[in-house]
């Protein structure tokens, strides 16, 4: 018996091998995926935001062009801005989300719609093409940095459409910095803490702010808690444990520790960027173990923390402060690189020809390759140099809780 055993187990192991191999590939959103496109859901709760199943008009390959002859718009961090300057981009913020939550449900550009893709992509609502049961999600895997820093261009780029300012830039929350330091003789930047909800987005009279958040949120002078073990939270409807109480200084150090092992300690390439997920894997969000390092802590931990529509990605987007906390993320992608220590992008072209599709600030559908997403000076913008230092020296020998 065992003698007819092994043969077919070692023909069905072949077997299995042969299909994964000629299934894999890159994840590919197509025409076809939208019209395939069904209601999802996360953690149990259910989604309904499929876009309408048919892609009106072509479908335009997005292809950055570096024009080196044009400074590089600037995204600052927002602790930093004061003044007429402060004054302005609030103004202009202000202005820029009346228009598009003005804009009807039938523009893709809406803020509705914008909140709605979001969704799509992150609660199995498209199926991977040719399969009637493999969803797709741009959350925990290796996908969940290109597409979000992907989302927040087009957002960003629709912005500038509605305000008619190519130049404007969404400033973003830089968060993960919880010490004020004295700049170096000479550097230019934000040195100031930045680990407090900023003030545009929590001000009630500002169409940047969300009442739908938790108290902590609102507490002033409370910095934001980057440290919560969220990993046994299951199922993910579960309620949120509490966030101790803590000083500002241990908070801090907390906080510090969590960026530096997210970014440096735990911070080789898999670890960081999340696990492959490629044509024919299932998706996966219990346990939450193909998410990178930096997408569980500090991301998933703010989310937790801002409470809310944050809470899960069905609603995330319809609270602004997405939008500046989601381009400090994709920073601090870029400051992970800039590290050196061997941290490189994946080379994998499963990954790097990931395509997804997006709608342009006209309303234009683009087909948008992970590869086309990597290099921020061809995309034509840069950050604000900013105090990373808290937390890239930060000593992990003294620390004795590590979350
Ligand atoms: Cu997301």
């Amino acid at each position: 018996m065992t003698s007819t055993v092994v043969p077919i187990l070692f023909i069905q192991i072949l077997l299995s091998i042969v299909v994964t191999t000629t299934l894999a590939g890159p994840i590919t959103i197509t025409r076809e995926t939208f019209r395939t496109c069904r209601p999802g859901t996360w953690g149990g709760i259910p989604s309904d935001c499929c876009p309408p199943k048919l892609i009106k008009g072509p479908i335009v390959d997005f292809c950055p062009t570096f024009d080196a002859s044009k400074p590089l718009r600037v995204r600052k961090a927002l602790q930093c801005l004061s003044g007429h300057e402060l004054e302005t981009y609030t103004r202009k913020l202000e202005r820029g989300y009346a228009l598009m939550r003005a804009l009807p449900d039938s523009d893709p550009r809406s803020f509705k719609r914008q909140n709605a893709i979001h969704c799509a992509y992150g609660t199995g609502s498209f199926v991977q093409d040719g399969s009637t049961n493999l969803t797709i999600d741009i959350h925990l895997n290796w996908l969940f940095l290109p597409w979000h820093r992907m989302f927040v261009y087009f957002h960003e780029r629709i912005l500038q459409k509605l305000l008619g300012d190519p130049e404007f830039s969404l400033h973003f929350w830089n968060f993960d910095n919880s010490v004020t330091a004295t700049p170096r003789h000479g550097s230019h930047g934000c040195y100031k803490a930045g680990h407090f909800m900023p003030p545009i987005y929590s001000d009630p009279s500002k169409a940047t702010f969300e009442p739908n958040r938790s108290s902590k949120a609102f507490e002033p002078n409370r910095p934001v808690d980057l440290s919560l073990d969220l990993s046994q939270r299951v199922p993910l409807s579960a309620p949120i444990p509490p966030f101790p109480n803590r000083t500002l200084e241990e908070q801090t150090r907390r906080n510090r520790e969590v960026m530096h092992r997210s970014v440096i300690t735990l911070g080789n390439t898999t670890s960081f960027i999340g696990k492959p997920y490629r044509v024919g894997d299932t998706r996966v969000i219990i346990p939450a173990t193909g998410a990178g390092t930096i997408e569980r802590w500090p991301h998933n931990t703010l989310h937790v923390w801002i409470g809310g529509w944050m809470l899960q990605p069905i609603t995330a987007p319809i609270d602004p402060i997405f939008y500046p906390f989601h381009a400090n993320m994709e920073r601090l992608w870029s400051v992970w690189r800039k590290l050196g220590y061997g941290h490189d992008d994946p080379t994998d072209p499963d990954w790097l020809d990931a395509t997804f599709l997006f709608w342009d600030e006209n309303a234009v559908m683009r087909r948008v390759k992970v590869r086309d997403f990597l290099d921020l000076n061809a995309l034509g913008y840069r950050y604000e140099e900013v105090n990373d230092a808290s937390w890239i020296f930060f000593d992990n020998s003294t620390s004795s809780s590590a979350p």
